[in-house]
């Protein structure tokens, strides 16, 4: 989500740039991606101006706590479902499923489940958690974040917490990230096309990219450290909803008890959760913020979309980086 998604009310007191952080940036080799927005590489990642601000603030005020769960992504992968069905998971003995009055259905995910760099950090080290539902002092507190892991690694090397993190093939991100842009009302459609959305990503030119190093930061995490890390993926979850959610229960050390899984608790969640439901809540359906309605964090959630619209040069192309940026890691899309 973006900082002009945010409520007014709900925006921190503005903490200026730090004169260190302005040299930084100052420092700092650019490229402008297929927005027409300048990016920076500040170690290996492209960032805006607005997140390689928020780095430092998270590296001073963040203390994540053993509890806390953090879910990661790379924009357009699933975001919006991981924050809908951790929420449902973990708070599923204060919230019941049946209950009318469920967060889920009169908020949209994104309003409960904060963003790091954008929601809470963008603009202070010391934000204020109450503001959300998922920060504030309930345990365990949710946090999301579309940052790769190596800036993560400052605050967690202290503080240890849960991080859950949800890869999309990065074909249906990219067709995902298109119809997402055309919906922003400050962007003209006709002002960028797929094919500039997928030069960018060819090139690793993104925000937060590249892609693959993204997602392979949080495999290697997964794989180094299993307690700490799940690397789940939006097929899976489309595929095999039930098992997902369990195998998250389980991570998250709330797993179903038989009683729950006789009751049909994992349905349930799954019901509250799907993408069906979600878009026919009335927050998401008519709530608009300055850039985006939220209705638009829902749209198809088809596996293989990108079939419709990539040429087949587009495809061997793609498909060329992949193998060679995921060679020997073990990471297949
Ligand atoms: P964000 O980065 O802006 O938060 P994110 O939620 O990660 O977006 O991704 C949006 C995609 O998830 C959309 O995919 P599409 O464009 O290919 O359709 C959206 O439809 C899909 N999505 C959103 N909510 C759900 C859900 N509950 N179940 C399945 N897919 C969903």
């Amino acid at each position: 989500m973006d900082e002009k998604d945010i409520p007014k009310n709900l925006r921190e007191e503005e903490e200026k740039p730090s004169e260190e952080t302005k040299i930084l940036i100052s420092s700092l080799p650019w490229k402008i991606d297929y927005l027409g927005n300048k990016l920076f590489n500040y170690e290996g990642y492209w960032y805006s101006e607005d997140i390689l601000q928020s780095i430092p603030n998270i590296h001073t005020g963040f203390q994540p706590q053993e509890t806390d769960i953090i879910l990661a992504s790379f924009y357009k992968s699933g975001t919006t479902w991981l924050k809908a069905l951790t929420f449902a998971l973990v708070q599923r003995s204060k919230h019941s499923l049946e209950d009318h009055q469920h967060p889920l259905l009169h908020h949209n995910p994104h309003e409960i489940v904060p963003n790091l760099e954008l929601d809470l950090y963008l603009k202070s080290s010391k934000p204020d958690l109450t503001k959300f539902l998922s920060s504030s002092s309930s345990s365990p507190r949710l946090f999301s974040t579309h940052m790769s892991l190596d800036p993560l690694q400052v605050p967690l090397k202290e503080n240890l917490c849960k991080v859950v993190y949800v890869c999309r093939n990065v074909k249906d991100v990219m067709v995902s990230v298109w119809y997402f842009r055309q919906s922003e009302k400050i962007i003209r459609a006709e002002d960028y096309s797929l094919e500039a959305i997928f030069e960018s990503f060819c090139n690793g030119v993104t925000l937060h990219g590249p892609f693959w190093d993204h997602a392979l930061s949080y495999w290697r995490g997964s794989l180094e450290d299993p307690k700490h890390f799940l690397f789940m993926r939006y097929e899976d979850l489309k595929a095999e909803p039930r098992t997902q959610v369990k195998r998250l229960a389980e991570f998250l050390d709330c797993p179903f008890t038989k009683e729950e899984e006789d009751s049909g608790s994992v349905d349930k969640i799954l019901e509250l959760c799907s993408l069906s439901n979600l878009r026919s809540v009335e927050i998401n359906k008519t709530r608009t913020s300055s850039r985006v309605d939220f209705k638009t964090y829902f749209r198809k959630g088809q596996v293989g979309d990108w079939k419709s619209y990539m040429t087949p040069e587009m495809v061997d192309k793609i498909d060329m980086i992949i193998e060679e940026k995921l060679k020997g890691s073990g990471l297949k899309f």
